[in-house]
């Protein structure tokens, strides 16, 4: 039999999956694994499945593929990526691919695509998204670096890809890190919607009252609406989960701190970078980083007061407005990430297909949701959309919704429940739609105190003044 081009290192449980995806789709895999034991193992478990082949050493994985050779990365992300690389490249032959499918800081693979090209070996920055039941079953996979690398591997990656209407969930995304760029930026919607989601329970649980049951009957009932999603579709489930313990809801017994792994601080933290104002993604950050505090939180509990009020109106109405305060909030989100994506194309020099990204992320991946469609759809009909809240579908659903949104604010404000991303995507939907900020009075301050200079509303140039009363 001839050698497999393809081949895995990192057998932990996105690459498993992955190489098991490879396999069952019938495409020759040879696998690797730093500790051998595991990839002996793995490959007595599923090779049944399909093409499998087990290698022990380093050496031995690479003399087992034939160039050119495709090599995906499944490994922690940070350096163990680079110790990788470092052990591959002396084995490997010109126009030979790595493909690094881990969460890797998109600045890390800029910096890997550059530095491998000139040892005349492509690799690409590729995100894959699913967690482990995608790398099964079909991921959302967003491939970034040498476009002809990524010709080599396009039969595989649009093949194990989810497939949503015929249409594989993986495309090219563009050059260098964009690929993880766009994959960062994908992390960090799923933290507002997950957190945008968590404001929407704290509210029917504690503003409308509601019970677990009754809260998973409502997600149900969201979910077959424009809300329809996996992340609203896997919250029902949660309500509806019973400790095998207890006896009792499974949820109320997780501990309310929130982990993360860096891929939602990353995308603020370049949003902060490009100076765009990502709210929502940066508010469910900071809400996590206080969720972590809880000791503090518990102390706080005891010592500062709120406004001890319970809700009085009617509970059908609240409902029906944090429905539509989660859409109108979403909706904020996803148009702040998609501006976002444009600026770094635009200032590392990507060219990003963003009606194409929303149409990967339709299937496979976390945020998949019928919402994307609407996405795309918008993209098409004008590719030039500066902020997704123009586009007519959403400026009309942003309309439609922007009572309940500011009716579910007000409630949560006279109950003191805490609604940070609810509230900062309505503040940047308010600011955006304003012809005047009060800006100009900041502008006055730092000319006042800095001499910063400002600019007129009445005539061109660049001014300074002598603020005060004029016998100052
Ligand atoms: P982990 O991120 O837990 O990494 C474990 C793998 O890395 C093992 O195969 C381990 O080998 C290998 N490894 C490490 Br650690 N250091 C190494 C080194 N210096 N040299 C060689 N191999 C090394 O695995 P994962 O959870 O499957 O995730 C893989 C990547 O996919 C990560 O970047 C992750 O962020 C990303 N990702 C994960 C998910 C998810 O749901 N888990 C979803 C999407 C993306 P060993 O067996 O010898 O220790």
């Amino acid at each position: 039999m001839d050698k497999p081009n393809f081949g895995l290192t990192g057998l932990a449980v996105m690459g498993q999956n992955l190489a098991r995806n490879v396999a069952r789709n019938g495409f020759p895999i040879v696998v690797h694994n730093r500790t051998e034991e595991k990839t002996a193992a793995f490959v007595n478990e599923f090779g049944h499945e399909g093409p499998l082949f087990a290698s022990t050493t380093i050496e031995d994985f690479v003399a087992k593929l034939a160039p050119p050779r495709a090599i995906m990365i499944m490994v922690k992300a940070g350096a163990p990526v680079d110790q990788v690389i470092d052990s591959l490249v002396p084995l490997l032959d010109k126009g030979d691919l790595l493909i690094d499918g881990g969460n890797s800081l998109f600045t890390d693979t800029e910096r890997r695509v550059k530095s491998l090209a000139a040892q005349g070996i492509r690799f690409l920055g590729t995100g894959v998204s699913g967690g482990e039941e995608g790398a099964l079953n079909g991921p959302s996979i967003m491939p970034g670096g040498p476009e002809a690398g990524y010709k080599i591997v396009e039969p595989i990656f649009t093949k194990i890809a989810a497939q949503v209407d015929g249409t594989p969930c993986c495309t090219y995304i563009g050059d260098g890190g964009s690929g993880h760029y766009v994959k960062m930026v994908h992390n960090g919607i799923e933290y507002a919607d997950m957190q945008l989601i968590a404001e929407a329970y704290d509210l029917l649980k504690n503003a409308a009252g509601l019970t677990n049951a009754q809260i998973a009957d409502v997600f149900t009932e969201w979910n077959s609406g424009d809300l329809d999603s996996f992340l609203i579709e896997i919250t029902s489930k949660i309500f509806q989960t019973v400790d095998t313990d207890t006896g009792n809801s499974l949820v109320d017994y997780v501990l309310d701190k929130a982990g993360q792994k860096g891929t939602g601080k990353w995308t603020s933290q370049s949003s902060l970078d490009l100076g765009v104002p990502v709210t929502g993604i940066t508010e469910a950050v900071f809400a996590r980083f206080l969720s972590a505090i809880k000791d503090e939180r518990v102390a706080a509990s005891h010592i500062l007061s709120g406004p001890g009020t319970a809700f009085k109106g009617n509970v059908d109405q609240l409902i029906a407005d944090i429905r539509d305060a989660l859409y109108a909030s979403k909706i904020v989100a996803y148009a702040q990430g998609f501006v976002q994506m444009h600026a770094a194309a635009v200032e590392h020099g990507w060219k990003l297909h963003p009606g194409e990204i929303a149409t990967i992320w339709r299937g496979g991946c976390i945020i998949r949701a019928r919402f994307l469609n609407r996405i795309k759809d918008a993209y098409d009909e004008n590719p030039e959309i500066v902020n997704l809240m123009l586009a007519p579908y959403f400026n009309e659903a942003l309309t439609r919704t922007q009572a309940g949104w500011r009716r579910t604010l007000k409630t949560a404000i006279e109950l003191g429940i805490p609604v940070p991303a609810f509230s900062s995507s309505l503040a940047y939907y308010d600011a955006y739609r304003r012809e005047w900020l009060p800006a100009n009075l900041i502008q006055a301050q730092r000319d006042f105190f800095g001499a910063h200079t400002y600019e007129r509303t009445d005539k061109e140039g660049i001014f300074h003044s002598q603020w005060g009363p004029a016998s100052e």
